[in-house]
C-alpha cells in the first residue's frame, strides 16, 4: 500500500527530476569535465566514455535479454495447470563466453586506464610536445640559470582557503589567478601549508591532492587561449566550499608581458620617484618605495590630498596589512596571506569569491573598487571562517583583523559610545575587576579582561562606533585603501 504510494508519487515527479537532471548537465559549463581543454583533461574525457559506451554496451545487452525474458516467458492464461518448465544449469559453453566477454570488456577498460595513469604520473618527455615546451625553446624573458631544458615549474601551495602560485625560475609569486602559456608542458608542484586541499580545473586537468608533508606534482597543458575555472576539491574546513581558483591561458607572447610586468613590480604610490642620487644614479623600483616611505614619514601632509598614498600608508601602519601580506619592492613582506603586489591585475578576489569581469572578460574597475572595498571591510561576511578576520566566538583566539576592532579599547572609550556597566556585568566580569576598571578608566581593556570578555562587552557596536574608538578603519579610510590596492597593477 505505502510502497505503491510512493511509486506513484516518483513516477509523477519523474518528468520534473528528469528536466532538473538535464538541466543541471551541461556539457559545456564553466567547470565540465566533458568539455576538455588540454591533453591530461582529454585523456580522461576519454577513459569516462569508453568506460560509459562499454558499460552502456553492458546495460543493454542484460537489460535487453532480462526485457525479453519477462515478456516471452511471462505466466498466460491456463499455465497455472501446467509443471514448472525443466530448468538448466549450468551450460559451459554459457559459463566460458560469460568469463571471456567479462575479461575483454576489463581489458578494454582496463589499457587505456592503464595508460592516462602513466602518461599522467610522467612527465610526457616522448611527446611530440615537450621539446617545444623547454623554457630555452620558447621563452625570451629573464629565467633562472640552467633552466633552459626544463619545462615551466609552478609551486601551488594550498592555504586555508586561497592558494598561492609561485614561478621559482621567473622570480613571481602570486594568488588565486595562475597564468600559463598556451600548447606548453607545465609542471605543477603541489604543496599543502595545512591540511589536505586537491587541485581540480576541470577543463584543463583532473585532480591531484595536496598533503601536507607529501610531494605530489602533475603535469598539465593548456590547448586553448581563456579564463579557466577551478576548485578546491578535497574538504578543507570552514570555508573550503569558497576555496576557488582561476587559471588563464595565455598565447606566448602575452604570457612574456605578463611575466615582464609581473618582474617589475610594483610601482611606489602615483608613481612616486625616488631623486637619482650620484652613488646610485638608476633609483630601482625597490628605491622609490623607500624614498617614498621616508617621504611620507617625515612629510605626511604633501600626501594629504592623495588617496593613493593615504591608502598606503594605512596599508603599511594602522591597518596592519603588511603584518601578512607582500608587495614587491616595498616594505609589505607578510607571508600569511596572498601576495598583493598585481592584486588589481586579477579577475577575483579572494579565491574566486568576488568577481569583477566583464561579460567580455576585460575587468570592471568600478566594480573591482566595490569589491575590495567590500572585502577589506565585510570579509567575514563575504566568506566566513576566512583567516584574514578570524572570529571565533567559541574560542579565544580571533586572528587579524578583528583585532583592529579591540585595539586600544579602554572602559573610558566604551562608556563614550554608550556601554553602560550593566554590559560588563552580563559577560561576567566581577564587581572587583569592575571597580579597578572605573579606577582605571584610561586603561587597556586587556589588562583586566579576557578575550572573550571584550568580545562580549563590545559586540553591540557598529562598524562605525568601532572606527571612533579603536583603530578599525573609518569607511573613508576603507576607500582609500582600496584605491591604493586598485592602483597595485
Ligand atoms: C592575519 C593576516 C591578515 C591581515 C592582517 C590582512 N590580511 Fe588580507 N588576507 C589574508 C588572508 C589569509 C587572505 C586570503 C583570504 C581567503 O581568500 O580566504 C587575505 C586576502 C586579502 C585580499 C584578496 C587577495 C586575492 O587576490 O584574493 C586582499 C585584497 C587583502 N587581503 C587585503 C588586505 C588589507 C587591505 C589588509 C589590511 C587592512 C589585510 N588584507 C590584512 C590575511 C590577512
Ligand atoms: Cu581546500
Amino acid at each position: 500500500m505505502l510502497l505503491s504510494r510512493i511509486q506513484q508519487t516518483l513516477f509523477r515527479l519523474f518528468p520534473l527530476l528528469l528536466s532538473l537532471f538535464v538541466t543541471g548537465c551541461s556539457f559545456t559549463g564553466r567547470q565540465s569535465t566533458l568539455d576538455p581543454k588540454g591533453p591530461v583533461a582529454q585523456m580522461q574525457t576519454d577513459l569516462f566514455w569508453i568506460t560509459v559506451w562499454v558499460c552502456s554496451g553492458i546495460f543493454i545487452v542484460v537489460g535487453g535479454i532480462l526485457v525479453w525474458v519477462v515478456i516471452r516467458f511471462r505466466e498466460k492464461p491456463g499455465d497455472a495447470d501446467k509443471p514448472y518448465p525443466k530448468h538448466g544449469h549450468g551450460n559451459p559453453l554459457i559459463e566460458i563466453g560469460l568469463i571471456a566477454a567479462s575479461v575483454l570488456l576489463l581489458v578494454i577498460i582496463a589499457v587505456p586506464t592503464l595508460k592516462a595513469i602513466w602518461a599522467t604520473h610522467e612527465l610526457p618527455v616522448d611527446e611530440p610536445y615537450y621539446e617545444p615546451s623547454k623554457l630555452g625553446t620558447w621563452f625570451k624573458g629573464d629565467m633562472a640559470e640552467g633552466e633552459e631544458d626544463n619545462v615551466l615549474v609552478i609551486d601551488a601551495y594550498g592555504w586555508q582557503w586561497w592558494w598561492s602560485f609561485e614561478y621559482p625560475q621567473l622570480g613571481i609569486t602570486t594568488a588565486n589567478e595562475f597564468v600559463i602559456p598556451k600548447d606548453k608542458v607545465v609542471k605543477v608542484n603541489l604543496r599543502s601549508m595545512d591540511v589536505i586541499h586537491s587541485f581540480w580545473l576541470p577543463k584543463i586537468a583532473g585532480k591531484v591532492d595536496l598533503m601536507p608533508g607529501r610531494k605530489n606534482w602533475m603535469w598539465i597543458m593548456g590547448e586553448e587561449a581563456g579564463h579557466f575555472y577551478g576548485q578546491c576539491a578535497e574538504f578543507c574546513g570552514e570555508a573550503h566550499a569558497y576555496m576557488l581558483f582561476r587559471c588563464d591561458v595565455m598565447e606566448e607572447d602575452d604570457f612574456e608581458k605578463w611575466v615582464a610586468d609581473y618582474q617589475a613590480g610594483a610601482v611606489a604610490p602615483s608613481g612616486f620617484h625616488a631623486q637619482a642620487d650620484k652613488d646610485k644614479p638608476d633609483p630601482t623600483a625597490r628605491d622609490d618605495w623607500m624614498a617614498w616611505s621616508n617621504e611620507t614619514r617625515t612629510n605626511p601632509e604633501v600626501f594629504a590630498n592623495d588617496p593613493v598614498s593615504q591608502g598606503a600608508m594605512l596599508f603599511m601602519g594602522k591597518g596592519q596589512c603588511i603584518v601578512c601580506h607582500t608587495i614587491d619592492n616595498s616594505i609589505a613582506q607578510g607571508k600569511l596571506g596572498p601576495n598583493l603586489t598585481k592584486v588589481a591585475n586579477r579577475k577575483s578576489l579572494a579565491a574566486g569569491i568576488l568577481d569583477h569581469q566583464n561579460p567580455d572578460g576585460s575587468i570592471n574597475r568600478e566594480k573591482q573598487y566595490e569589491n575590495f572595498v567590500q572585502w577589506i571591510s565585510h570579509s567575514q561576511h563575504v566568506k566566513p571562517g576566512n583567516i584574514m578576520y578570524y572570529d571565533n566566538p567559541a574560542e579565544d583566539n580571533n586572528a587579524g583583523l578583528i583585532n583592529l576592532k579591540y585595539a586600544g579599547l579602554t572602559y573610558a572609550k566604551l562608556k563614550s559610545v554608550g556601554v553602560e556597566n550593566s554590559a560588563y556585568i552580563a559577560s561576567g566580569v566581577d564587581d572587583a575587576t569592575l571597580k579597578e576598571l572605573e579606577a582605571n578608566p584610561e586603561s587597556g581593556l586587556t589588562n583586566f579582561l579576557s578575550e572573550r570578555q571584550i568580545r562580549e562587552v563590545s559586540s553591540g557596536l557598529t562598524d562605525d562606533q568601532f572606527s571612533q574608538i579603536s583603530n578599525w578603519l573609518s569607511p573613508e579610510e576603507f576607500a582609500y585603501v582600496a584605491a591604493f590596492l586598485q592602483s597595485l597593477k
